[in-house]
């Protein structure tokens, strides 16, 4: 049987006999109509219908399960209607596994200049060229089903940190309502699925609101959203040791926007179980490399004559081929190569520590490798 909302608490091991601090970690399966996705599961990001510097197929070969795609990026261009008539993103991309697209809020807010939100949605100017634009519940929900996403993100507000707790109290009223409209404009099908997404703030009481409200609308998973917007590490664990729990232990939970590997580590540790973050691939086309050695900024002049690779044992092309010398070299004169390579060895660094947490966890062993 082929269903996202296969996700029953038999498919996982929850580990309880590690340490208190490991015991919420959890490993899965998501069953798609396009494939399965290993929990915990990093996501890379292809926010314009490509993940960045990469072949769609390179990206399957560093070990990703499933990609995200942005509501925002592509209702500008080319236009959610225009894919669907040329056969949906997973066709126009060339990526067959699972996509996740993002409902697109959180971009307005981010990249559009001028936007006004009213209880209808979000009125806009495109950042590309000024144009008026609006996103609702219902208008996210419908460009989310044309472009095929595998799993489509509610509609909601992401709010901003700091915030007072009656701002936090209204914002999160606001996500609440909207994700009841995004559940009604959702056509539900066997395999694709829906995550709503709880906000909140770093308040208890409103995360546990938020949770109920979403709770009741049965969606097939739920995002914690709301995190990783300048509260730092130590606040986003603090709201992480409690906020996981609110939500059905046998459907997926995803943190949006996280993160540095000690991100990932501690949040899994926590109950999470998917993640998407620009790190991998915007750092790497600056030249930071993620190693088991730790970052190494590959612009650094002590790498100009380096002829070693990132890492010996790292089956990328970069570290098969390619030394640090020349990758420095490539990335100084912002050579496309040097984007490709970088980018592929962090992906394939990122998919490897995904693999590594899953094992651990599948094992009932600690993995406090990186912290
Ligand atoms: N909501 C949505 N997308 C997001 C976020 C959110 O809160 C975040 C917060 N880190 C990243 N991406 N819809
Ligand atoms: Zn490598």
């Amino acid at each position: 049987e082929v269903s996202i909302t296969k996700f029953p608490a038999d498919e996982r091991k929850i580990i309880a006999k590690a340490h208190d601090k490991y015991k919420k970690a959890r490993a899965g399966i998501i069953n798609t109509r396009h494939g399965q996705i290993h929990t915990p599961a990093f996501m890379p990001v292809g926010t314009k219908g490509t993940v960045k510097a990469m072949l769609p197929e390179s990206v399957q070969t560093t070990g990703a399960d499933i990609i995200l795609g942005n509501t925002y990026h592509l209702m500008l261009q080319p236009g959610a209607k225009r894919v669907f008539k040329l056969g949906g993103l997973h066709k126009f991309m060339n990526w067959s596994k699972p996509l996740l697209t993002d409902s697109g809020g959180f971009q307005v807010m981010s990249l559009s200049k001028l936007r006004k939100i009213t209880e209808e949605g979000v009125i806009f100017n495109s950042h590309i060229d000024g144009s008026k634009f609006m996103l609702s519940p219902e208008s996210s929900t419908e460009i989310q089903y044309l472009l095929g996403s595998t799993i489509t993100m509610a509609f909601d507000e992401c709010t901003p940190y700091p915030s007072t707790y009656e701002q936090a109290k209204s914002s999160m009223e606001l996500t609440s309502r909207w994700a009841k409209r995004s559940r009604k404009a959702f056509y539900s099908r066997d395999g694709y699925g829906q995550f709503g997404i709880i906000q909140g703030s770093i308040y208890n009481d409103l995360r546990l609101k938020s949770a109920l409200d979403l709770i009741e609308l049965d969606f097939e998973g739920y995002a914690i959203g709301g995190l990783a917007v300048g509260e730092g590490q130590e606040l986003m664990f603090k709201v992480l040791d409690y906020a996981p729990d609110l939500l059905p232990i046998n459907k997926p939970r995803y943190l949006m926007g996280v993160g540095k590997p000690a991100d990932i580590i501690g949040a899994v540790q926590r109950g999470i179980d998917m993640f998407d973050c620009v790190i991998p691939t915007r750092s790497g086309r600056n030249g930071q490399a993620f190693t088991k050695y730790g970052v190494v900024n590959i612009r650094n002049s002590k790498y100009k004559e380096d002829n070693t690779p990132l890492e010996e044992d790292c089956l990328c092309p970069a570290c098969k081929n390619y030394t640090k010398a020349y990758l420095h070299y490539l990335v100084k004169v912002k050579e496309i190569l040097g984007a490709m390579l970088m980018t592929w060895h962090n992906l394939m660094y990122f998919q490897k520590l995904m693999l590594r947490i899953r094992e651990y966890i599948a094992q009932g062993k600690d993995f406090d490798f990186i912290s």
